[in-house]
């Protein structure tokens, strides 16, 4: 049984933090369609999103904001991952890239994580389009494109399920230092 039942109420005390072990395993596959139990945590993950981006319901909790949440990142090894942008809401089971443009973009500001309490600067190059092919909630196989921004947190959500943080795509040694032989822009 899981705390992440329709009554409960994710905060940051919740979310698990980067040196946590759970952060660098590769998530594992759900069982379609998903049980009720899970169908319950991925509301609970989407309501944080929806609860952080409010500024009264993130002031009153000290809900840090954000628009992607992994099931890794509140400890549970799922495949699954709740997203809020663009007024739009998404809750994926079994994500999977199937295919994506050569064009790269990265955010000018660099990007942030909710398990990472510091600042790490540096561009992180991400496809500037992806095609994902993932379960919803009902069972249902979907098909979804995603470009810019989008296409951004999508990619940062898959790769917390592969047990990859954001920082790992930073190059090194030069943090700003951006893939050469490939085209490459800053989002805005
Ligand atoms: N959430 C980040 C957030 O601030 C996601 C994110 C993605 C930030 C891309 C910036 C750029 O909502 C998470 O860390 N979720 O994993
Ligand atoms: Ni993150």
């Amino acid at each position: 049984m899981s705390k992440f039942h329709s009554q409960y109420m994710i905060t940051m005390k919740d979310i698990v933090k980067d040196g946590s072990p759970i952060l660098r395993k590769k998530t594992e596959e759900l069982n379609i369609p998903i049980e009720k139990e899970d169908r319950e945590v991925l509301l609970c993950m989407l309501q944080y999103l929806k609860n952080s981006q409010e500024p009264t319901m993130s002031k009153k909790y000290h809900l840090r904001p954000g628009v992607g949440l992994s099931a890794n990142q509140i400890g549970l090894n799922k495949r699954m991952f709740a997203a809020f942008f663009d007024e739009k809401e998404y809750m994926l089971i079994n994500p999977k890239i199937i295919s994506h443009s050569v064009n790269m973009i990265y955010l000018p500001q660099g990007e942030g994580c909710l398990s990472v309490d510091k600042e790490i600067q540096g561009f992180v190059p991400r496809y500037e389009r992806i095609k994902v092919k993932a379960y919803d909630i009902e069972g249902q196989e979907v098909i979804l494109k995603f470009k810019g921004y989008g296409s951004i947190i999508v990619q940062h959500e898959i790769d917390h399920l592969n047990g990859i943080m954001f920082y790992d795509r930073i190059n090194q040694e030069h943090p700003f230092k951006l893939p050469e032989n490939v085209m490459i822009e800053s989002l805005g």
